[in-house]
């Protein structure tokens, strides 16, 4: 298909790089007046054992990993990690579950619960990912006190298939509506590297500017390529071609946190300052992902402050709508 948001997506990204880029830097700047890389920190409260087939993930039970299935982690296991993300500077914490999705009469549901409701009185920002919701579970999710929901599309609709086969794209679609409609925010992006085309991954990032509201935050993934799953051989991404994406999404989402996601372990610093550069304002922060490595948070803060870009509060929000939907080219400020 050959739709009118898919040609203005391929113009924009296939642009001269440095002019791709300056422009991202421009949309950047307008709506994020106050810069700042927003530090979340993620927790895996139930690692392992996961029904699905999804050909990247180390959890899923359809390879052989050597990932262990574990059960649900205790509160108090919980609460110790939020504490120390907290004192570590970060202001989004996410706790992730290898599950299909949930069921609001699972007893392993009312834990979870238990967990987000002690959770968000520390003050950060609470965001889950456990997989399909119905609607019932997203609104007790949203009151128990989930502020966003991480839920990915992570390729094409077209693409899907060729990476997973045991729940289907509108599937994802379906939960997100569900999170939508009980208030939370939407946290949703990709994976790239997984053997997808270029039109692929601007066929993501269309599906991703169709969602009403646009999603709060895009991680955008690179495949960390999980020994003994079906994508383990996958050549690492490009770097000039995760920065025009993450410039593209920037541009076409610029109100959005561009979250510079899994696989940073492989980019080098000069690799990831570009990608801020380029418009990205949130990382992961942890030495640990779900499963996987990720820098350590020593070394990140270096880095922040090498770039003298500060973590961002957890009170920090694009600038209001109403300021930037008025503004015109001039508006943009100047490029420094
Ligand atoms: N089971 C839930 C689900 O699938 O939504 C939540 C956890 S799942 C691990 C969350 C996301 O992590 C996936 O949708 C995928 O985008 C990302 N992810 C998992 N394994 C990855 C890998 N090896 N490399 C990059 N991203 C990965
Ligand atoms: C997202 O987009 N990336 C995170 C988070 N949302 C849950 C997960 C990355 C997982 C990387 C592989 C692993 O740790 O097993
Ligand atoms: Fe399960 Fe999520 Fe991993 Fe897919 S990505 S196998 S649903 S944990």
């Amino acid at each position: 298909m050959n739709s009118a948001s898919l040609n203005r997506l391929r113009k924009i990204y296939r642009q001269p790089f440095f002019d791709l880029i300056q422009r991202a830097r421009a949309v950047c700047r307008e709506h994020w007046k106050n810069g700042g890389v927003q530090l979340c920190t993620l927790l895996s409260i139930k690692t392992g054992g996961c029904s699905e087939d999804c050909a990247y993930c180390a959890q899923s039970v359809r390879h052989s990993t050597g990932v262990q299935r574990e059960k649900l982690i205790s509160v108090e296991a919980v609460m110790k990690a939020a504490r120390k993300a907290k004192t570590g500077g970060a202001s989004r914490f996410c706790m992730g579950a290898a599950w299909k999705g949930v069921r609001e009469d699972d007893p392993r549901f009312a834990s979870v619960l238990e967990i987000v409701r002690r959770v968000s009185v520390l003050g950060l920002e609470v965001c889950v990912t456990l997989g399909q919701l119905t609607g019932t579970a997203a609104r007790a999710l949203r009151k128990a006190g989930v502020t966003v929901y991480n839920h990915n599309i992570d390729t094409s609709p077209e693409f899907y298939p060729n990476i997973i086969t045991t729940h289907t794209f509108k599937d994802r679609l379906e939960t997100i509506r569900q999170v939508q409609k009980a208030g939370m925010s939407v946290c949703c992006g990709g994976i790239i590297g997984m053997g997808e085309s270029e039109e692929d991954r601007l066929r993501m990032l269309e599906a991703l500017t169709k969602f009403d509201p646009p999603p709060e935050s895009v991680p955008i993934n690179c495949l960390v390529p999980m020994p003994d799953t079906p994508l383990e051989k996958q050549p690492p991404v490009n770097v000039f071609e995760l920065v025009r994406l993450i410039a593209v999404t920037r541009i076409v989402l610029p109100r959005a946190r561009v979250r510079l996601s899994a696989g940073r372990t492989r980019l080098t610093r000069e690799a990831q300052a570009l990608c801020f550069f380029a418009g990205a304002n949130s990382i992961f922060y942890g030495d640990k992902l779900l499963t996987a490595k990720n820098p350590g948070p020593d070394e990140d803060l270096i880095l922040l402050r090498e770039l003298d870009l500060l973590p961002s509060s957890v009170t920090a929000r694009p600038v209001p709508s109403q300021f930037s939907a008025k503004s015109t080219r001039r508006d943009v400020p100047a490029i420094p």
